[in-house]
């Protein structure tokens, strides 16, 4: 009915005249265009383009429509519509999307069909009995067709896509299929099947068919084998035998269906998981939340789980598998090799260099190297084994044999040459033993470009030498020669020196140097929006660590840019920043070299087994307000972080706190002031006007500390779902505490910040000010830092009207 005033006003803007308007009043309801109907009766239909509005449930929460998929096209689809993701649950036509100006549309013959501009039908529904007398969107997200007799005749819940939601089951037969990528909803390379034969099961496919090749996880040994999966509405998965008996649940965890949205769903890597986005009355509220994964996936560590004969592995080809600290897995090429497609990196990996020559292996042995990965297999793909060697034999034997492209050394004095494509890769502590890579000496892209750039350098300084004149050019040539053979002489007696940048204590490196100062890349720090981080060491005398960010490509970048910005950051210097020491870019390559941090992040030490005492959290408040306040107003250029979060503060070996990946938003050079949609805060600690289009000043890192600030005093994540109703999202219940005189709550089972409630409750205070969701209320740093400090005398926030959690 909603959907009928909002005509009706719009057509009033118009002026019309009232008998026509009357007219068109009538004709709407079969001229089809979608509002929010409850009943969809025969005739009505949804056109594809980007301002449709999609047939919702009668609450609202689910909606069944076109939704648009990039470039690329319309998806039919049923989604979530009340969380700013929509995400998908269902689609009609996921490998077949269509274009603007296609259409749905219940027939007059009861039939649901979806149609292409041109009229060619894409999919329609096959069902038995007589046409659909109206479809209906309910509210369990389950879009059906019935009869007159309110039969249902067909219902999308029979033949899900991706998704589970709970209340809908899986019967024997059905099937889940892993969406492509993310955000590419094409059929992907996974599945989850109730077989016919009771069995529940995780296969890896032949892709791009959808036949089942390894099983990685199933019932049949463990829980047993049923003929129908229930999802039931607390979140319980479980199998239900022929003969009635309930089995032990696949999925247990207990859920609050009142106050979250739950669904569960096979990724894209694989991996079964159950999400929960909480459901809030305010819509602003809802704004920044995201979807949380429970728990338990299925299965837990996929890395180890597929060892297929045939196929890539969780992986692609030519690559490893491991779990990174998200606890999904990540896919990375082995050294020497590169992705196919970085967008897709299950595609798997490309040998870079050129291929040891088999005619005269022996010839060639100084051409190549050994790198070494621990813990790493490739389980499959030997073609020699040779025993009771040593780790120096059988590094020559690969070295020598233009077929190895790896070889396994274990404990056991075992040497296991591999050939490529290698498959099933795989990075694990239970592995043991390590890889020996194969790779052709300096044979990378970044080496080699590098040389040409230095070189080109040179031409152009010397043409624009000779220019000017004659008389010049004899004194240059003169000059350009005392020059030259000098420098070669210094050359010939110096090791290479760093190039300090002029104005700055910085160095800028060659990508090789780090490369080497890394060992290849190996050990990964810490993985963020922007880039990996992998630690390394410096060649200096006193082989200082260092951690080594490298950032993620990116198309068209200009060097000096690039540049400037690095000299922006290079010349900040405060006791609560991590000092940029230097950087490198050459050819595609960026990469930033900061000092290395010894005691890791604070989202570590905070959430960690054991809790951190209050003298010290206390501390680190005070260093990160500091920072910020450094970064807002007292450096050169002032600096606006855009992502303070536990992971980007850092802890040196005092346990300063220091503030990491500063600077770096704007590097990558995207508009400081235009909220796209790719946000590059974290959610959760996201200040609510990037949603909302408002201009981005120094305010939202003042938002971000609050969240830290109150994660600081109780020493837990802002949204802890295993928390008691009213206690899951923290600062929801510090406001609460605080309005009712209940700050003691907060810090119930922790006696030292117990005895200390004056600083608490400053703490708390000061909290609610910087999370005031109009920006102008939340106090300037160098004001938070004095409140923190107690120099200044604190008032009761105002209620901040918007919270917004931490996923
Ligand atoms: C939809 O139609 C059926 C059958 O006509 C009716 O029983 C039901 O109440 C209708 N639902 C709504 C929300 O109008
Ligand atoms: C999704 O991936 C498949 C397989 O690579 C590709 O054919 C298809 O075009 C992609 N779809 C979109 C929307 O990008
Ligand atoms: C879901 O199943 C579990 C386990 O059988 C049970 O304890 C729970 O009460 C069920 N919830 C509902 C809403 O049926
Ligand atoms: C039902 O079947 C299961 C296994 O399929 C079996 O373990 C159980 O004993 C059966 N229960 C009854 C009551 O027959
Ligand atoms: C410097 C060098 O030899 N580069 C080569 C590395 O390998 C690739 C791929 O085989 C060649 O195209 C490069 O020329």
């Amino acid at each position: 009915m909603q959907g009928l005033q909002i005509q009706y006003l719009h057509i009033m803007d118009f002026q019309l005249p009232y008998c026509f308007f009357f007219l068109l009043l009538l004709l709407l309801p079969f001229s089809g265009n979608g509002q929010a109907h409850s009943n969809i009766s025969s005739g009505l239909f949804l056109t594809a383009a980007s301002d449709n509005l999609p047939w919702t449930s009668p609450s609202g929460e689910f909606a069944f429509g076109f939704q648009q998929v990039g470039d690329a096209g319309y998806l039919l689809a049923i989604w979530f519509n009340k969380i700013p993701e929509r995400t998908i649950v269902w689609s009609a036509n996921r490998n077949d999307l269509v274009q603007g100006g296609s259409r749905v549309q219940l027939t007059r013959d009861g039939e649901l069909v979806l149609n292409d501009q041109s009229g060619r039908t894409i999919w329609s529904p096959v069902f038995g009995g007589s046409g659909a007398a109206y479809a209906a969107m309910l509210d369990t997200g389950n879009f059906v067709l019935a009869s007159q007799a309110d039969a249902n005749l067909w219902q999308s819940f029979d033949e899900p896509t991706d998704t589970l939601l709970p209340s809908q089951n899986l019967n024997s037969g059905a099937q889940l299929i892993a969406p492509y990528l993310e955000k590419n909803y094409s059929e992907g390379r996974y599945k989850f099947i109730l077989q016919a034969d009771g069995n529940l099961i995780l296969y890896t496919t032949h892709y791009p068919l959808t036949t089942s090749n390894f099983a990685y996880w199933s019932t049949q040994s463990s829980i047993g084998s049923g003929y129908q999966v229930i999802f039931n509405q607390s979140g319980f998965m479980y199998l239900v035998a022929r003969n009635g008996t309930v089995l032990n649940p696949v999925f247990s965890n207990s859920v609050s269906m009142q106050d979250l949205y739950l669904r569960a769903t096979l990724d894209y890597d694989g991996v079964l998981r159950q999400y929960v986005y909480p459901k809030t009355a305010s819509s602003s509220r809802s704004r920044a939340m995201a979807w949380t994964t429970l728990s338990n996936s299925i299965p837990s560590n996929i890395c180890l789980r597929i060892t297929g004969q045939q196929g890539g592995g969780a992986c692609g080809f030519n690559s490893y598998c491991r779990l990174a600290d998200d606890q999904r897995p990540s896919c990375k090429c082995l050294p020497g090799y590169t992705f196919f497609d970085p967008n897709d990196e299950r595609k798997g990996c490309k040998k870079d260099f050129i291929s040891q020559d088999c005619d005269h292996p022996s010839q060639e042995i100084d051409s190549f190297e050994i790198k070494e990965m621990p813990n790493t297999n490739w389980p499959f793909n030997d073609y020699e084994m040779f025993g009771s060697v040593d780790e120096d034999w059988c590094r020559q034997a690969c070295l020598s044999d233009c077929y190895c492209a790896v070889a396994i050394f274990n404990t056991a004095g075992q040497c296991w040459m591999k050939r490529v494509p290698l498959s099933n890769g795989v990075t694990d502590p239970s592995v043991g033993g390590k890889a020996l890579i194969k790779v052709r000496k300096g044979n990378s892209t970044a080496g080699s470009s590098a040389k040409k750039c230095d070189r080109s350098n040179l031409i152009t300084t010397g043409s624009v030498l000779l220019g000017s004149s004659i008389f010049l050019i004899v004194l240059s040539l003169l000059g350009i020669y005392v020059f030259f053979s000098r420098w070669n002489r210094q050359q010939q007696k110096m090791i290479p020196q760093h190039r300090l940048m002029p104005d700055m204590n910085m160095q800028n490196f060659t990508y090789n140097e780090l490369e080497r100062a890394t060992g290849g890349f190996t050990e990964e720090l810490g993985r963020g929006a922007f880039g990996t981080v992998y630690k390394g060491v410096l060649a200096n005398e006193d082989k200082p660590l260092i951690a080594v960010k490298k950032l993620d490509q990116m198309a068209g970048e200009g060097d000096r840019e690039f540049n400037t910005e690095v000299k922006v950051i290079g010349r900040t210097n405060h006791k609560n920043l991590v000092q940029l020491i230097g950087f490198c870019n050459e050819g595609q390559h960026r990469l930033l070299v900061y000092e290395y941090m010894s005691n890791g992040s604070l989202a570590n030490f905070l959430f960690g087994d054991s809790r951190p005492n209050w003298y010290r959290r206390m501390q680190i408040a005070f260093d990160i307000a500091r920072g910020l306040l450094y970064l807002h107003e007292e450096c050169s250029s002032q600096i606006i972080h855009c992502d303070i979060k536990p992971q980007n503060i850092l802890l040196d070996k005092s346990f300063n706190a220091r503030i990491s990946d500063f600077g770096i938003a704007k590097l990558l050079k995207t508009d400081q002031t235009k909220t796209t949609t790719a946000i590059r805060g974290t959610k959760g600690y996201v200040a609510p006007e990037w949603f909302k289009n408002l201009p981005v000043t120094t305010k939202v890192d003042t938002y971000s500390l609050g969240i830290l600030l109150l994660e600081l005093v109780c020493c837990r994540k802002n949204f802890d779902i295993d928390k008691k109703e009213g206690q899951i999202v923290l600062a929801d219940w510090a406001w609460d505490c605080l309005k009712e005189g209940k700050l003691d709550l907060l810090v119930e089972d922790d006696e030292e910040a117990a005895e200390d409630m004056k600083t608490v409750e400053r703490f708390v205070i000061v909290a609610i000010w910087c999370l005031q969701e109009d920006p102008s209320l939340r106090p300037e740093m160098k004001k938070v830092v004095l409140m923190l400090e107690g120099a200044v005398q604190v008032s009761i926030p105002p209620h901040p009207s918007s919270f917004i959690s931490t996923i």
